[in-house]
């Protein structure tokens, strides 16, 4: 009989962000609220290996709400502070000294989408300040492996709905394995993932081989994606066209922009909306891939909802991802893989491998076991690097 390894790596739909400070949640939201919470400590119970790194969440029953304090949404982290919306006031805040303690692995305690609990201090030349005493439990958060330490986690954005993941065609050129890493990031964090393509405009342009490749590799990346039930929209920010498709998925929800430095993040933004936000072109960038954008910013959508603008990175590594989980997260992979001769097929040499065949039949598609090799490999070297 085969071990049925893989089911405990199923991926982890429901599991929801940790608890930072408090435990609020109750007082402020009732029963529904509760029933939600005991579903969030199974998953939790389910999952200890994630969180028994952290000391998160142990304070959350001290902190109890002063009512002096305001409630607020951060949109943004800048050099002077932590930039916290409070109705139409604007405050720049500080961490209280305490939440600091917690940090653990995390880069960064609060980040771009956080409702928090702070205290407002008396102003300063016309600007408001304040000190964040308790961030809320998150529905959702984006995070990935620090750049400079894999071993710390980076906060991208909380409270998300729909993470955004923006290619682009031709310039830069489509890179289907850095969208699979979002997926599984945006999965992990029990988001809803939609691939959005833009710069197909590029497409229609000169017939040069350069094009004609590319042109293929977009077809190929449609079907692959459509083929596991992926949403993915083509867009051009420069023609208008996918903009309104765009625009009614992001209505009345919580969205993240994300993706690769120059691929139009922006542009789109701007598209979309009345902002007018600071836009390069990959040109005027350095060689290095200067990023126009630098911090994350939150902007209310006047349709509903909000969006978050964020800067370009080059590469994405997904936080805590073990090489026996990644297939999970590859569904087509994870289901094919029953068929294996070995329990534990990695499906990169074993002999009787279904997936190996599967993609040599067609029936897999080649673009996404590439994404599923080239990230098996590179989490391989890191974990072994732990
Ligand atoms: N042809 C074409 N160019 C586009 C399109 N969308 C954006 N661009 C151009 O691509 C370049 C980069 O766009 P940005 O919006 O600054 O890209 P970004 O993703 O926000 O980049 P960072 O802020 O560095 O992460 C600019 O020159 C845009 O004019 C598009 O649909 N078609
Ligand atoms: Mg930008
Ligand atoms: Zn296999």
């Amino acid at each position: 009989m085969k071990k049925d390894k893989k089911h405990e790596h199923e991926p982890k739909k429901h599991e929801q962000g940790r608890w930072i400070a408090c435990d609020i949640e109750h007082e402020y939201f009732g029963e529904d609220r509760k029933s939600a919470k005991m579903e969030r400590k199974r998953v939790e119970a389910k999952d200890r290996s994630k969180y028994k790194k952290t000391d998160l969440g142990k304070q959350r029953a001290d902190v109890k709400i002063d009512p002096e304090w305001k409630r607020g949404r951060v949109f943004s982290i800048v050099p002077e502070g932590i930039l916290v919306a409070c109705g139409e006031e604007r405050f720049i805040c500080i961490l209280r000294g305490i939440l600091k303690k917690e940090k653990g692995q995390l880069k960064n305690l609060v980040t771009v989408g956080d409702e928090v609990y702070f205290e407002p201090k008396s102003h300063t030349k016309g600007v408001m300040e304040g000190t964040i005493m308790a961030v809320e439990p998150r529905s959702t958060l984006l995070s990935r492996a620090d750049n400079l330490s894999r071993r710390k986690e980076q906060l991208i954005a909380a409270n998300i709905d729909l993470v955004l993941i923006v290619t682009s065609v031709v310039s830069p050129a489509l890179k289907p394995p850095l969208v699979d890493r979002y997926i599984i990031a945006t999965e992990k964090g029990s988001m809803q993932p939609v691939v959005v393509v833009n710069k197909i405009d590029l497409l229609e342009k000169e017939d040069d081989h350069m094009i004609q490749s590319e042109r293929a590799l977009y077809q190929a990346f449609l079907e692959a994606y459509a083929q596991v039930g992926i949403p993915v929209i083509a867009v051009s920010a420069t023609t208008g066209e996918g903009i309104e498709g765009l625009k009614a998925i992001m209505k009345d929800k919580s969205s993240v922009f994300s993706g690769q430095s120059g691929v139009g993040k922006s542009s789109l933004i701007n598209a979309v909306t009345e902002y007018n936000l600071e836009v390069a072109d990959v040109v005027q960038r350095t060689q290095k891939g200067a990023h126009t954008t630098t911090t994350a910013n939150l902007m209310p959508l006047s349709f509903g909802g909000w969006c978050i603008d964020t800067p370009g990175i080059k590469s994405f590594g997904v936080w805590e991802l073990d090489p026996q989980e990644l297939e999970s997260y590859f569904s087509e992979i994870f289901s094919t893989g029953h068929n294996c001769r070995f329990p534990d097929c990695s499906h990169r040499h074993e002999t009787g491998c279904a997936v190996i065949e599967a993609v040599e039949q067609g029936k897999i598609s080649p673009i996404r076991f590439n994404s599923y090799l080239a990230l098996m490999e590179s989490i391989s070297k890191e974990h072994f690097r732990r």
